[in-house]
């Protein structure tokens, strides 16, 4: 096999996360390539060598730029905030690096088109972190989609709701907070869960033409951690756009960091003229269909267990009838970006194909200033 050297850049949430894919892919996917954890950075020496201890990498950087210009690393991982994907990226792509990155690809859509230029000039493989693609249940969806099951699809309906920014005594900006401070977050909500519902909206009812949004920022002051001042806070705290894609369809899209007694609840509903699909992060592993061809007294909601071996990525799990979880989606992510690059035939959503969501939720963001409809730019999307 193959050996391919991972560069991991940050420790977090998503630094483990993604370590725990690269480190379990070879186990349950057959692959030309062996990931070898090579290298875990982050700018405390300390830390970063206790998580290299932890997660089985074979060496530690504390300076990024470093990372990426040793010859033993074959692909930087970016699992850094927002403020600095930008340069990583186009940095690891004129080091000739293959590079994951985390989503929002950017801080806004000019960003994104620099960074989408400086890969498809370099020409390296590459792939955005939208997960949710790779829950299994999510990529059924797509499956009865493709296969024409729902037929004209008439509504869209998403939201992604958290509470965990209700306090006014929270602070922004810093490790932790960063999702506060529009300086490293680039914006509220919008780029940091509607991203997601985006990405999963275009990838199954394909482009969106034009939005109207109302965002609002509910406390407007907070103290940050970095200058210790209080400071205006910059980003939307809830978000709430209308949209229409090209395919005729109408959407509604929902996000919020104030509904009490939610903390990630991401659903999405989909209605067509001869079935619906609803779906809902706590409850994964499975999707709802309707379907009204059925026999008229046994029609209703089924509550599909997408735990069988036919259904996608499960033949690589266990028996049929045991589900997986949240972290899989990132494996699955692993695993589809190498079979990509073995087979010519690039993963999605690539950064190209990741800019099409930084446009629309610059639009959505641009729609709440101007409060008229925005049209999103079009991107032609990975071939
Ligand atoms: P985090 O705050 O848990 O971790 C960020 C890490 O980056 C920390 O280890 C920090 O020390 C490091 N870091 C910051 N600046 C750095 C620099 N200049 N050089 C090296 N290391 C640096 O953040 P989290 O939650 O892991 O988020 C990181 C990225 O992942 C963000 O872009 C976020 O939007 C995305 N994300 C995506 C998720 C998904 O569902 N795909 C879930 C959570 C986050
Ligand atoms: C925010 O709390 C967050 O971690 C986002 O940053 C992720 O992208 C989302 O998947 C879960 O929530």
């Amino acid at each position: 096999m193959k050996k391919l050297n991972v560069g991991l850049i940050g420790y977090g949430f998503m630094g483990r996360a993604h370590s725990n894919g690269f480190a379990k892919v070879n186990h349950f996917f057959d692959l030309e390539h062996q990931v070898v954890l090579k290298a875990a950075c982050a700018r405390d020496g300390g830390k970063v060598k206790a998580f290299a201890a932890r997660w089985g990498y074979e060496s530690v950087e504390t300076d990024w730029h470093k990372l990426i210009q040793r010859d033993d690393i074959d692909l930087v991982d970016i699992a850094t905030p927002n403020n600095t994907h930008a340069e990583i990226a186009i940095a690891a792509a004129k080091a000739g690096k293959m590079i994951l990155c985390e989503k929002p690809l950017s801080m806004n859509g000019l960003e994104g088109k620099k960074m989408v230029e400086a890969i498809e000039k370099a020409k390296v493989p590459n792939m955005v972190w939208y997960n949710y693609r790779r829950i299994p249940a999510v990529a059924l969806a797509r499956q009865l989609i493709d296969e024409g099951r729902l037929g004209r699809i008439f509504h869209y309906r998403a939201k992604f709701l958290q509470d965990w920014t209700i306090s006014p005594d929270l602070p922004q900006g810093g490790a932790g907070l960063w999702r506060l401070d529009i300086k490293a977050a680039g914006s509220g909500v919008t780029g940091d869960l509607l991203a997601h519902c985006i990405d999963t909206a275009i990838w199954l009812n394909g482009s969106i033409d034009k939005v109207s949004a109302m965002t609002e920022t509910f406390i407007k002051e907070r103290k940050h951690n970095l200058s210790g001042k209080v400071e205006k806070v910059g980003i939307d705290d809830a978000c709430a756009f209308l949209a229409r894609f090209s395919n005729g369809s109408l959407a509604t899209f929902e996000s919020t960091r104030y509904a009490r007694g939610h903390k990630a609840l991401y659903t999405f509903e989909i209605n067509g003229e001869h079935a619906s699909i609803f779906w809902d992060l706590h409850d994964l592993h499975r999707l709802q269909y309707f379907d009204h061809r059925d026999e008229g007294k046994l029609r209703g909601w089924r509550s599909i267990h997408v735990s069988d071996g036919d259904h996608p990525y499960m033949k690589n799990w266990w028996v049929p009838g045991l589900q997986i979880g949240y972290e899989h989606s990132f494996v699955h992510q692993v695993a589809d970006f190498l079979q990509g690059v073995e087979s010519g035939k690039p993963a999605r959503p690539t950064f190209r194909d990741a800019l099409e969501t930084q446009y629309i939720c610059d639009a959505v963001l641009k729609s709440a200033q101007t409060r008229q409809w925005e049209k999103v730019p079009k991107v032609t999307r990975t071939a």
